[in-house]
C-alpha cells in the first residue's frame, strides 16, 4: 500500500500531483495510519482492493446509463422521495447551475426496491464506508472503533446516492482570437460535501478536480477500478478526545466528536469533457438527523478550544441547503 508523496508531474494549466492511494489489502495498522494522514493532508484519497464486487459496480453503472438515455419527460417523472429525484442543470435551491443531469436517491430501504442493482450497490458501498470509518477510528486511536460507522449503520442514517451524468460538451470556438476556445464547461461547481464521508466512483472519463489548501486545483486521473473518498464537513468539524496522557478516548454519550478541524473537508468540482460523457456515482454517508455533533465540555481547554458550536445534522443540513453551492457552511458554526 502506498501513500505517495506529492510529486509534481506537470500539466499546462494545473499543478498535477500524485494523490494518496490506499490499498485495503495491506497491513491494517499501516492502512489506518495512512488514511488518517491522507485525511489530514488532502481530505481525499483513492482506495484500491476495496472489496466491492466488480459486477455490482458494473450493473449499477449500466442501469445509470440506461436511465439517463431515457426521454427527458420520462426522467422527470422520477420523484422517489421529494426533494430527491431527477434533476437537470439546477443544483440545490439557490440558483446554482451546471452542465449535469442527475438522480438523487435516499438510501433508506423504504425507497429502494429490494434486490435491485441499486440496493446491492448501496449495501456494498455502505460496507466500504463503514470499514473506512472504522479504520479512521483506529488510526485516531479511538478505543470504540465503530463509533463513527454506527452513525451510518443507524436505521435513521440520512445517506444519499447521487448519479451524475455529464454529457460530452463539444468545445465551440466562436472567436478564436479573443476568448479561449478550449475551456471545458463547469459540470458541478466548487463545493465541499456536507456529510461525513463521500465514496465516489466514476467511469474512465476525467473531469473531477480537487482544491488544495492554497487554492490550486488538481485534476483527478480517472480510475474506474477504484473508489475516491472525500472527507465531508461533518468529519472536519467533529473532534476526538485526548485523556491526560495524550491517549485518545471517546465518550459516546456526547455523540461523535470527531476531528475538530484536523481532517479537511475537501473542496472539489467537476468539469465536462468534450469527447465522452462522464458518469459518477457518489454515496454520501450521513448520520441520523438528530445526531449531535459536539465536543465534550471537559475536553475544551485553553490550548485546545472547540472550533465549532454544537449542532445536529438536521440543523447543519438546513443551513447548508439554504446557502449557495460554493459557500462555506462550517463557517456558520465556528466559535467566535
Ligand atoms: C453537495 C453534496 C451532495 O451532492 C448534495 C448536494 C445538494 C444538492 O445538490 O441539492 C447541495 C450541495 C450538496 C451542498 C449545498 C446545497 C445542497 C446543493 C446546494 C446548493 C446532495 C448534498 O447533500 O449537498
Amino acid at each position: 500500500m502506498v501513500v505517495a508523496s506529492p510529486t509534481k508531474i506537470h500539466s499546462e494549466e494545473h499543478l498535477a500531483i500524485e494523490l494518496p492511494t490506499v490499498d485495503l489489502s495491506g497491513d491494517r495498522s499501516m492502512v489506518s495510519n495512512l488514511i488518517v494522514k491522507a485525511c489530514e493532508e488532502y481530505g481525499f484519497f483513492k482506495v484500491k482492493n476495496h472489496g466491492v464486487p466488480h459486477d455490482i459496480i458494473a450493473k449499477m453503472e449500466k442501469e445509470s446509463f440506461n436511465f439517463f438515455a431515457k426521454p427527458f419527460d420520462e426522467k422527470q417523472k422520477v420523484e422517489l422521495a421529494k426533494p430527491l429525484g431527477y434533476g437537470c442543470k439546477n443544483i440545490g435551491f439557490k440558483g446554482d447551475i451546471g452542465e449535469v443531469e442527475y438522480l438523487l436517491l435516499n438510501t433508506n430501504p423504504l425507497y429502494i426496491a429490494e434486490s435491485s442493482a441499486v440496493s446491492a450497490y448501496i449495501e456494498a458501498v455502505r460496507e466500504l464506508a463503514c470499514e473506512l470509518l472504522d479504520l479512521m477510528a483506529e488510526g485516531l486511536r479511538v478505543p470504540d472503533r465503530s463509533v463513527f460507522s454506527r452513525l451510518i449503520r443507524d436505521v435513521d442514517s440520512d445517506s444519499l446516492v447521487r448519479l451524475n451524468h455529464y454529457p460530452a460538451m463539444p468545445l465551440l470556438c466562436k472567436d478564436k482570437d479573443s476568448s479561449p476556445c478550449n475551456q471545458n464547461k463547469v459540470g458541478f461547481g466548487e463545493h465541499s460535501d456536507p456529510q461525513i464521508l463521500t465514496i465516489l466512483r466514476s467511469n474512465d472519463v476525467g473531469g473531477l478536480q480537487i482544491s488544495l489548501n492554497d487554492g490550486a486545483w488538481v485534476p483527478v486521473t480517472p480510475d474506474p477500478a477504484t473508489f475516491w473518498v472525500n472527507v465531508g464537513d461533518l468529519l472536519q468539524a467533529l473532534d476526538w478526545v485526548l485523556d491526560a496522557n495524550g491517549t485518545q478516548i471517546y465518550n459516546i454519550s456526547f455523540h461523535p466528536a470527531m476531528t475538530n478541524g484536523r481532517f479537511v473537508s475537501v473542496r472539489h468540482k467537476a468539469l465536462t469533457n468534450s469527447y465522452k460523457s462522464r458518469m459518477s456515482m457518489a454515496y454520501f454517508a450521513g448520520p441520523p438527523p438528530n445526531a449531535r455533533i459536539t465536543v465534550p465540555p471537559e475536553m475544551i481547554t485553553p490550548t485546545k478550544p472547540a472550533l465549532y458550536k454544537p449542532f445536529t445534522w438536521a440543523e447543519f443540513k438546513k443551513a447548508a441547503y439554504a446557502l449557495r453551492l460554493g459557500d462555506s457552511r462550517l463557517g456558520l458554526f465556528r466559535m467566535e
